[in-house]
């Protein structure tokens, strides 16, 4: 067998194996961009609403800090089931407690310490303190991993979506409720990303 057959078999083989094995694909991917007047100053998260038959456990404790008396970032989206650590880098004292859903307060903390909140159930949950009634953050838990917020321009990403058509839901301060019921969906082709156009 002369050289040149002998590569032209491996390629075939190596063609064979990468059909049958596709690599991991950075492709699936939803890119897009939310078309409001608010996007600049008030993010909207982006998220898939739901995998049917797969639920999600969550892997991180995701931080609320609350600095110079304001919660940062203003806007969270988290998996259910999550821990949220909230972090207090003032002098000051400073409290959490949110009216939404099941309701908390999880009390005073001065600086430095952290306390935290297991979400359970999904669903938008303001965040204020009782100290400083000008403090107001939202934490938005979501059902997925899939979830993202928009940068000052609408855009958005999601990464590392399963193959499928999903519907996307979005939320943000100034949306209205009408709004925030409305579906979007994005089809990921299995090696392709997705791009779509979200005026709520
Ligand atoms: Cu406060």
């Amino acid at each position: 067998m002369n050289t040149a057959k002998v590569v032209t078999r491996f390629i075939l083989f190596l063609s064979l194996v990468y059909l049958l094995y596709p690599l991991p694909s950075e492709a699936e991917t939803i890119t897009g961009t939310v078309k409001n007047p608010w996007v600049a100053k008030f993010p909207v998260i982006v998220y898939i609403d739901e995998i049917p038959g797969t639920t999600f456990t969550p892997k991180n404790h995701p931080v609320m800090d609350q600095k110079n008396k304001e919660f940062i970032p203003r806007v969270l989206p988290v998996l259910v089931g999550s821990t949220v650590e909230f972090t207090n880098q003032d002098d000051i004292e400073h409290n959490v407690l949110s009216p939404d859903n099941e309701g908390y307060d999880l009390g005073n903390a001065g600086k430095g310490q952290v306390i935290s909140y297991t979400f359970k159930n999904p669903g938008v949950y303001a965040q204020l303190c009782r100290l400083h009634p000008e403090m107001v953050g939202y934490i938005v838990v979501v059902k997925t991993p899939y979830f993202t917020v928009t940068d000052p321009e609408g855009n958005f990403k999601i990464e590392n979506v399963p193959p499928g058509q999903h519907k996307l839901k979005v939320w943000g301060e100034r949306l209205k409720p009408t709004q925030l019921r409305k579906d979007f969906f994005a089809t990921v082709e299995s090696g392709k990303g997705a791009s779509v156009e979200i005026q709520p």
